[in-house]
């Protein structure tokens, strides 16, 4: 038993300088965990609802305080009191207390800071590591491991300035076996694009995810110049359904490129076009992966999974709201054998719980952005992955 007695949010800053929900739980006996919301730019019309001020006179408009205050008042008055390590009591609770499905009278990043604080206290209380404790609560039968980090080296669509309509270009370092050393392939490679883009003339200014944002001819120029720094390095691409809706230049595209991973091709809700393009890439081994489309949301994961449309999905908590329900859609991902993915938001603080999340459902794959040192926000969750692969003796 390790009851609640407060709970504490605060307005804080993101790396676009947008207002974001941090949030503290005080046990009994004083023991502490916290958690910052992460939010997204290129966001699903079907996510859980961020609640913003709205104030045009204060951060324009994208201040929370209402959620602040949500949370410090209504969400604290029910769950100030209960047992901390009662995940999923608590936040069907908060829930019950919003009672909207979108949860937007609270907000999801109300409700999304106070369910991963109680699991940072909790983890905490028991003197066990962050991914530990995910590992027991999530009950997946899984043992915790370490995955491969996709890094998003150029971005392009709402993530950058540049003329690129596909939003992230990243390398899939999955030849190698430890995650350091993927790590260390990540940085090498980076610098190395760095010195092309310099050679090039071209910009080396960087997007929100800390990838480059140059110019190109075309999507493919951009794809071109990754494939230069090393012919045969795995791709994968976020097209944030910005892309040509015919399977046939999606086809041809993993036929000219090293590319293993797509996601979003199309929008979200063109359920008829995702089961084609899922039809004509099924021979190319590619994984076809929806975000926006699923919105980490039962019903709209359990449509695709009865229309055999995709073959992996984004896991982002902050697209449904509660960490309970994070992890029911992993079960379905599980069950279904759909690739399960975690992944970072454009929007991001230095708080690394999806470092530990990954590693207690056993992703095989992270999304987290440009392994750039400028990018703290990126950076704190591959070192938390390294710190977890040194704990794990792998
Ligand atoms: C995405 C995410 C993260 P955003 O589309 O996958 O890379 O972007 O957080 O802006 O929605
Ligand atoms: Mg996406």
């Amino acid at each position: 038993m390790a009851v609640i007695t407060n709970i504490e949010a605060t307005q804080v800053l993101d790396n676009r300088g947008n207002p974001t929900v941090h949030v503290d739980v005080t046990l009994e006996g004083g023991i502490k965990g916290g958690a910052s919301v992460p939010s997204g730019a290129s966001t699903g019309s079907h996510e859980a609802l961020e609640l913003r001020d709205g104030d045009p006179e204060s951060f324009k408009g994208k201040g929370v305080t209402k959620a602040i205050a949500n949370v410090n008042g209504q969400i604290a008055a029910q769950i100030v009191g209960l047992d901390s390590t009662e995940q999923k009591k608590i936040d069907e609770a908060m829930i019950g207390l919003d009672a909207t499905p979108n949860k937007s009278h609270l907000g999801a990043n109300a409700i999304l800071g106070v369910s991963l604080a109680v699991a940072v206290a909790s983890a905490n209380d028991k003197k066990l590591s962050l991914y530990q404790y995910l590992n027991q609560i999530s009950a997946l039968d899984v043992r915790p491991a370490l995955p491969t980090p996709m890094f998003n080296i150029i971005n392009g669509g709402a993530h950058a300035k540049n003329n690129l309509s596909f939003q992230e270009f990243m390398i899939i370092p999955d030849h190698l076996k430890r995650f350091s050393d993927k790590l260390a392939f990540g940085v090498k490679f980076f610098g190395q694009l760095r010195e092309l883009l310099e050679k090039k003339g071209m910009t080396t200014m960087t997007g929100d995810e800390g990838g480059y944002a140059p110019d190109c001819k075309d999507n493919e120029e951009a794809i071109e110049i990754v494939t230069e720094v090393q012919e045969d390095v795995h791709l994968g691409l976020d097209v944030a359904g910005q892309g040509p809706t015919n399977p046939e230049y999606w086809q041809k595209l993993v036929q000219k490129f090293p590319i293993s991973y797509i996601e979003d091709p199309l929008g979200e809700d063109n359920w008829e076009g995702w089961k084609k393009i899922t039809e004509a890439l099924k021979k190319e081994r590619v994984l076809i992966v929806g975000d926006d489309l699923f919105v980490t949301n039962p019903e709209r994961f359990q449509m695709g999974i009865d229309q055999k449309i995709a073959n992996a999905l984004i896991i982002k908590p902050n697209q449904i709201g509660t960490l309970t329900e994070t992890f029911h859609v992993v079960k379905m991902a599980k069950a279904a054998g759909y690739t399960y993915i975690i992944s970072h938001r454009s929007g991001e603080t230095i708080d690394s719980f999806i470092a530990d999340l990954t590693v207690a459902i056993a992703a095989p794959l992270i999304k987290a952005g440009a392994p750039n040192s400028q990018n703290p926000e990126r950076m704190a969750k591959y070192n938390r992955l390294v710190e977890i692969e040194q704990e794990l003796g792998v």
